[in-house]
């Protein structure tokens, strides 16, 4: 259920969207009594918790599943499942086809949308308990896991054979694999290593009725008709279960090494990833924003190291650059080269740069840019946007939307307290984060459709990589043609004709 408005009302304001629904599916079942004892055949004790059967859990145990990780949108599930292996999973899901129950499948519940957590009476499967590594190729890279794997734990997995996980993010020691296939999450090497419908080899999914795709190749190859699996990729779990994965892991860069820029002005940032990309060229592996009051928070809340008082002062925000290479003297003189050119440029784009001297330092200073969104969360309730604009824009979209809250009184400690971006200029993804006190309807008024309408004006997207989830279902129009969207909902009432496949999330289907 979301926590500050209703469903309903969410519909009323954009009445255009009913154009599209599907034939009204018949309402899902709740779970009952003789469901649980169904699952409880072939499931063991410890992967059911739930408040009804003939062992009651206590439905405070069932908070972590039903409540998602920003606070923001809860669930009332009575049942959480945690199936151990692909044919549970198919078991459960098939009963709850034949039953039409719905399902919201869940992994590290770190999404951001509220797509991870139930908005009826759906029931929760959890992959947690699937978490072993099922291959790795150390010639071709490629490593098979179960959807249920942290991704923290398969980047330390193949580090002893000298290979990175494709993508990095904040959420890293708690999000799985599976999870981050279902959201395409981005990160922070997006830039270097492209999109998971890249580097995702082949998937194994468990589909609405309960059967086993298994397109869990290790082939790089493969143009064998529809290339199914990436349907899933993004999908958000309305498509089916994903309960293995296969990707390329590439090779770990011999070097890496970071530096975080203060800039005088945002309106060098632009001019500044023109000359970083042309000089560091190959090496260049993230180039990553963070705007004055993201990188305040971030210190206040103590994520990574604090420049010194001279070193910020003056900047209006900060960029990070990583480098990834093969050799460390060539990457560090190239670096060094960068900094000293900007340092004494005519008119230098930067006031300073802070290199990192070590791997302590490297990290530390990563953990300014990636502990924002840890940093937001302890100061108070944010809102989240995480959009696509022109990279001009990107301080224009959080001074307007600063100057709309302003506008309509709500800029004070007891409601707003921050608006700020940061995030991933390399990919043209700004994260317009506002931090208040709570989340209230007056301030989601104020700002929705108005950033949607923003974003539209540019030409931009809605969701860069968090994806719809719960939140944004009345907004996807704003990034979707209308033909686009009926096709969506085509391929949803094809492949899960009875709808309990995460119902609510992505698509409004009636
Ligand atoms: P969950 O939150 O459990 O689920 C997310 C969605 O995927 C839900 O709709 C769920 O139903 C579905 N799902 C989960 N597992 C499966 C499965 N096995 N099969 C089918 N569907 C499934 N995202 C980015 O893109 N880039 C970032 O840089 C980034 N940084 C973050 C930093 C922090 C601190 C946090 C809290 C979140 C961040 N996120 C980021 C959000 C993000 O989407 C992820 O954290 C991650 O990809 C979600 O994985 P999860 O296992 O937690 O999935
Ligand atoms: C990031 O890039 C994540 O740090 C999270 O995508 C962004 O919290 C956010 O808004
Ligand atoms: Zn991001």
């Amino acid at each position: 259920m979301l926590a500050s408005r209703s469903v309903t009302r969410q519909l009323v304001r954009n009445p255009r969207r009913w154009n599209h629904a599907a034939a009204a599916s018949p309402p899902l079942n709740s779970v009952t009594e003789q469901d649980v004892a169904h699952f409880a055949k072939f499931l063991a004790p410890t992967s059911i918790l739930s408040t009804i059967g003939s062992t009651p859990t206590p439905s405070s145990e069932l908070s972590i599943y039903n409540n998602d990780w920003m606070g923001k949108y809860y669930g009332k599930a009575t049942t959480v499942l945690k199936p151990k292996t692909t044919e549970e999973v198919s078991k459960i899901v098939k009963h709850c086809w034949e039953r039409r129950i719905g399902i919201v499948p869940q992994g590290g519940n770190t999404g951001l949308v509220g797509g991870s957590v139930p908005i009826g009476n759906e029931l929760v499967l959890n992959l947690g308990n699937m978490s072993k590594v099922r291959s790795f190729d150390p010639v071709s890279g490629i490593l098979v896991a179960d959807a249920g794997c942290i991704l923290q734990s398969l980047t330390d997995y193949v580090a002893p054979h000298n290979h990175i996980m494709p993508l990095d993010l904040g959420a890293k020691g708690s999000c799985q694999i599976g999870g981050n296939v279902a959201t395409n999450a981005g990160g922070l090497r997006l830039l270097r290593y492209g999109s998971l419908h890249g580097s995702v080899i082949g998937l194994e999914v468990v589909l609405p009725d309960g059967s086993i795709m298994d397109q869990l190749t290790t082939l790089r190859k493969d143009n064998t008709g529809y290339d199914l699996k990436q349907l899933f990729i993004g999908a958000e779990g309305t498509l089916g279960i994903i309960t293995g994965v296969s990707i390329l892991t590439p090779s770990a860069p011999q070097a890496s090494n970071n530096v975080i820029l203060a800039l005088p002005h945002f309106d060098n940032v632009l001019p500044l990833f023109k000359q970083v990309k042309k000089e560091l060229s190959e090496i260049l592996s993230a180039f990553e924003f963070i705007d004055r009051t993201a990188y305040d928070l971030a210190v206040k809340h103590g994520q990574g190291r604090a420049l010194n008082d001279d070193e910020v002062e003056g900047a209006q925000c900060f960029v990070l650059v990583e480098t990834s290479g093969g050799k460390r003297e060539h990457d560090e003189e190239k670096l060094n080269d960068l900094l000293e050119n900007l340092l004494t440029a005519d008119e230098p784009l930067i006031n300073t740069g802070v290199l990192s001297q070590n791997p302590a330092q490297f990290s530390s200073l990563w953990a300014l840019r990636e502990g924002v969104t840890e940093a937001v969360s302890k100061e108070g309730k944010a809102y989240k946007y995480d959009i696509s604009v022109p990279l001009a824009t990107f301080k224009d979209v959080v001074d307007q939307t600063r100057e709309r809250l302003r506008s309509k009184g709500l800029l004070h400690d007891d409601a707003v307290m921050h608006v700020m971006g940061y995030g991933h200029v390399g990919d043209g993804n700004l994260h317009l984060n506002i931090v208040a006190k709570a989340y209230t309807p007056e301030i989601t008024d104020a700002i929705e459709p108005f950033i949607y309408e923003l974003v539209a004006s540019l030409k931009g997207s809605v969701s860069a990589e968090h994806g719809i989830g719960a939140m944004k279902t009345h907004a996807l129009h704003y990034s979707k043609s209308d033909v686009s969207i009926k096709l969506m909902k085509q391929i949803k009432q094809l492949m899960d004709p009875r709808g309990i496949m995460n119902p609510g999330k992505v698509l409004e289907m009636n």
